[in-house]
């Protein structure tokens, strides 16, 4: 029986509360070429790539743009979310998370980043927190979007764990899914009603603790 070695952490939305401003942004953009979308459509674009995101939307809107415009519109959605962004600090990170990592550095425990965000390492530095992982796989290094499990496989490969010893945390469907098919453990940050997928959910960081993850066996 396995044990749990190395903890891997989806950004948006588990670690800081940035998913209200993507979703802000989407929303803005989306007004912007006469797409109505609401939080419950969001719930889709959570964990998946900028470009997947586009598609998502004109699809829901039924309009068709070209490449060129896709990329235009993807490019204005970033700024409009790096203006979102701007005063995120350190006092923005996720209530328990400093305290867990803190307490997983200290029992020799691994720890990496598997985000599909481009802006990971912007994000990671303003929180002040980068210096935790040994890892960092963000959309700038990964080529297929969750569901898919690349950026999870490679967290693993990076810290050189076996995926059965990873635990994922994630917020996003998508990420769960791409956790569960990277054949790992998962642990939603939300209700197990809507993260059906994961192995088990907390609604905060403040119910984690080391002994948990130590308990886990594969
Ligand atoms: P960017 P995560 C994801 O980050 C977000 O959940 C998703 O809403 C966003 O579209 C995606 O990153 C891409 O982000 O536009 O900054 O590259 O949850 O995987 O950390
Ligand atoms: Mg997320």
């Amino acid at each position: 029986m396995a044990h749990i070695e190395a903890c891997i952490f989806d950004m948006d939305g588990v670690l800081v509360s940035t998913e209200i401003y993507h979703y802000k942004a989407w929303k803005r953009l989306a007004d912007s070429i006469g797409i109505s979308i609401d939080e419950h459509f969001n719930e889709q674009l959570k964990g998946v790539s900028r470009a997947f995101c586009i598609d998502l939307i004109l699809a829901h809107g039924n309009v068709k743009k070209t490449q060129i415009e896709k990329e235009q519109l993807a490019a204005q959605k970033n700024q409009w979310f790096l203006e979102y962004i701007e005063h995120i600090s350190p006092q923005d990170v996720f209530p328990g998370v400093i305290e867990f990592l803190t307490d997983l550095q200290a029992n020799g425990f691994k720890m990496a980043i598997g985000s599909a965000s481009k802006n990971a390492p912007l994000l990671l530095e303003k929180m002040q927190i980068a210096h935790y992982f040994d890892a960092i796989v963000d959309g700038n290094t990964i080529e297929k979007a969750k569901p898919n499990p690349e950026v999870f496989l490679k967290g693993a490969q990076q810290l050189g764990i076996a995926t059965s010893a990873c635990v994922v945390f994630e917020d996003a469907l998508s990420g769960v899914q791409a956790a569960k098919s990277a054949g790992m453990y998962c642990i939603g940050v939300g209700s197990k009603e809507h993260l059906t997928l994961a192995d088990e959910c907390i609604s905060s960081f403040t119910e984690m603790t080391v002994e948990r993850i130590k308990q886990i066996k594969r």
